[in-house]
């Protein structure tokens, strides 16, 4: 049977769309473009000179993985030519990425994490490339602040790519879900699997247990919940966790599952855990609520939460509708 490419896939939603322009399908087509690249030197990391740190340490505080580097300058280098954007945000800088004044701007924001799941990378487990995009609230003058830190109700598109064993884009535009697989013969991204649903309920959980001690209550109960067997009249859930978000996100949303990072005391500085709100939480909150799941912080929906800095953290509980709500009602019972 003859699969379709995304391009074709974003020319047949372009065209059901009597106003649509074909920038937010070019622009997409950039962000595809990028991406090959990434998976392209991702690939060949073992080969060449490009694993292990670069000495620097990012706005996040964490030290700066050379394929991190190179991943973030790709993408900057295509989307900021692309004419189709008019300010970028990336997990690796510390401050909104302008267009120069040289390239022509477009309405749209991109938010992205170039390569989550860094510290995996030199051990060969699948990383990805995180993305969000916006539309811009006002039509010129530079850009501010205000107008990238928009809901994630608000996104126009959302999605990742994953590098592992194959090369996958999945993403959103507020139509379903759906996933496409690199064929490296041909350079182009053939339609695998339409319309994503994720199971309402799973059999998987997935937590850094690691952290144990530095959890509050409503987590360690709902940790406990899943672990347990309810007298042999329920088996407890298979944990699985491969420590890069993408690809644990990736796993939950094909066979369904929860994957939680909530909040602890390791870090003062870092109450509310370690994941992104902006760059990381907020595309795959649009993405599972299109395939049916759900993304909640333990008190509201991801979507919904006001973000009032880019780089802000957020805990995380997201995947199988019926596993999120139960994790949330652990947090619910306390503060009732
Ligand atoms: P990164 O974006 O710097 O790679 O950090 C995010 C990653 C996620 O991919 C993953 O879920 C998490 O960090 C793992 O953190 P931990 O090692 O604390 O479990
Ligand atoms: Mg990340």
């Amino acid at each position: 049977m003859r699969q379709i490419t995304v391009t074709e896939q974003l020319l047949i939603h372009q065209k059901a769309s009597p106003m649509a322009t074909g920038r937010f399908t070019r622009l997409l087509n950039e962000l595809i473009l990028a991406a090959k690249i990434v998976s392209r030197e991702v690939n060949k990391a073992g080969l060449v000179n490009i694993l292990g740190l670069t000495g620097d340490i990012n706005i996040q505080g964490e030290q700066v993985r050379k394929l991190d580097e190179m991943a973030n300058g790709i993408i900057i280098h295509r989307m900021q030519r692309a004419g189709l954007l008019c300010a970028m945000a990336s997990e690796e800088n510390a401050d909104l990425i302008e267009i120069p004044p040289q390239f022509a701007h477009g309405d749209y924001i991109l938010i992205f994490d170039p390569l989550d799941g860094s510290t995996n990378i030199d051990v060969n487990v699948s990383i990805g490339t995180i993305f969000s995009i916006l539309r811009r609230t006002h039509e010129e003058g530079p850009v501010s602040s205000e107008e990238v830190l928009q809901k994630g109700d608000h996104q126009v598109a959302a999605g990742y790519f994953i590098y592992g064993s194959s090369t996958m884009m999945v993403y959103t535009t507020g139509d379903g879900v759906h996933g496409f697989t690199l064929d490296p013969s041909v350079g182009e991204f053939l339609l695998s699997h339409p319309n994503i649903r994720i199971p309402e309920k799973g059999k998987v959980y997935s937590v850094n247990e690691g952290y144990w001690n530095y959890w509050d209550e409503p987590t360690k109960k709902a940790v406990s919940y899943f672990k347990s067997t309810d007298n042999k009249k329920r088996k407890p859930y298979s944990l699985r966790y491969i420590g890069s978000l993408v690809s644990d996100f990736h796993r939950n949303l094909l066979s369904g599952g929860i994957f939680m990072y909530p909040k602890d005391s390791r870090d003062p500085k870092k109450p509310s855990g370690k994941l992104r709100l902006m760059c990381e939480a907020n595309p795959l909150a649009y993405v599972v609520e299109q395939a049916g799941g759900a993304a909640s912080d333990g008190e509201k929906r991801i979507l919904e939460i006001e973000p009032y800095e880019l780089h802000q953290r957020t805990p995380l509980f997201i995947g199988s509708k019926e596993d999120v709500f139960k994790a949330v009602s652990f947090y619910r019972e306390q503060n009732a």
